[in-house]
């Protein structure tokens, strides 16, 4: 395990301003250092419950309070889940994350309880198993470790001086909390955010500075650009230039040696070349699958074939070992055709 270090705003905010081909060298001997240079983990998304969340975060399109066309769905059933993990898995993904639209699981419930069924069934396929539930108490976390579950994802969103702009139905407090359970409880932490919301860069730098100093530090880091969703008081919000992108995954891998850094929402934005870059910065893993949750995301011919071009390989879905990555997947030869 990475012996982590304390970073200060300060040291990260001069990393993230240092000229790119020197930032990106940087990011590259630190990614050496500590990941093999050249896997990537596939990771499919499933929004196992949708829309009508009861909180305000102003990007979301699963928000009640903006009316976005995002139709509400009950839970689903546990075997349509493990069907769509089956076929996750068929297509080369090694984690699959399920998400839900919710503040946080009722305690005790129905729904929580097959939530745990399919954290069970995915491992049981072989996959890791990652959920995204919204807070957790003690109990549910240690729940959810007893399932098998891999890791959790509960994002920071931003830093803390500009979270109240983008959430004000819960504090970031109430984030770092679930975080330290989650940890505490032995489960893996997936932690990141999201950029193109109006912040400024020292916001950008304060967020990866709160998930490096973090203790585990997260074993997996989504950087996200924002969808911006019709309806969402985010929606005319300028779109994100790609390079800094670029630069965002370069601070996280230096930063986060260890983690994965996880190229997250926004690559249907972004052409071959920008995503090359992002991988080059330290970018280690991508949602893999034509769907987000609500949104789109590249097609997976076109992600396969982008590995391929760029001789990348995949980390074996029959390894259930987080961390190690092998070279397996057989990429197809012109999987675009
Ligand atoms: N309700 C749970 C929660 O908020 O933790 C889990 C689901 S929530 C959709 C998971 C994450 O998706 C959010 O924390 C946010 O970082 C990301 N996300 C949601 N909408 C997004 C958007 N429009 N663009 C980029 N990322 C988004
Ligand atoms: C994360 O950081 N990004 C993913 C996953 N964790 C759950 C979600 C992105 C959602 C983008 C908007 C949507 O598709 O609804
Ligand atoms: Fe609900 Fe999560 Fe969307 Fe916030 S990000 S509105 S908590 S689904």
């Amino acid at each position: 395990m990475t012996e982590a270090r304390h970073w200060t705003r300060e040291e990260a905010g001069e990393l993230h301003d240092l000229p790119l081909t020197d930032l990106l060298f940087r990011a590259q001997k630190v990614h050496r250092e500590h990941q093999p240079p050249d896997a990537v983990q596939l990771c499919t998304l499933l929004s196992i419950k949708t829309g009508a969340c009861p909180e305000d975060c102003a990007y979301c399109p699963q928000s009640a309070r903006y009316d976005t066309g995002v139709e509400a769905e009950r839970l689903m059933d546990v075997d349509d889940v493990l069907e769509k993990a089956r076929q996750a898995k068929e297509a080369g993904a090694s984690r699959f994350c399920m998400g839900a639209a919710w503040r946080s699981p009722k305690k005790g419930s129905e729904q929580f309880k097959r939530v745990l069924q399919m954290v069970r069934g995915v491992r049981e396929l072989g996959l890791e198993a990652c959920v995204t539930l919204g807070m957790l108490d003690d109990e549910q976390t240690q729940e959810l470790k007893e399932a098998g579950l891999t890791a959790y994802n509960h994002n920071l969103d931003t830093s803390e001086d500009f979270y109240g702009e983008i959430i004000t139905t819960r504090t970031y407090e109430d984030r770092l909390q679930t975080i330290q359970r989650v940890a505490e409880a032995g489960i893996s932490v997936c932690a990141g955010g999201i950029i193109g919301m109006g912040e400024g860069i020292h916001d950008r730098v304060g967020m990866l500075v709160t998930l490096a100093n973090l203790s585990p530090q997260p074993e997996s880091v989504p950087i996200n650009a924002l969808v911006r969703v019709e309806g969402t008081p985010l929606a005319d919000q300028d779109p994100v230039d790609s390079l800094e992108l670029v630069r965002m995954c370069a601070v996280a891998r230096i930063v986060m040696p260890g983690a994965r850094v996880r190229l997250s929402a926004g690559r249907s934005e972004l052409n071959r070349e920008a995503q090359l870059l992002c991988f080059m910065a330290g970018a280690n893993s991508i949602f893999f699958g034509d769907k987000l949750l609500t949104t789109g995301n590249p097609d997976h011919q076109a992600d396969l074939e982008l590995l391929r071009v760029a001789g990348l390989s995949v980390l074996d879905p029959g390894d259930q070992e987080v961390g190690s990555l092998t070279r397996s997947v057989e990429l197809p030869e012109n999987a675009a055709e």
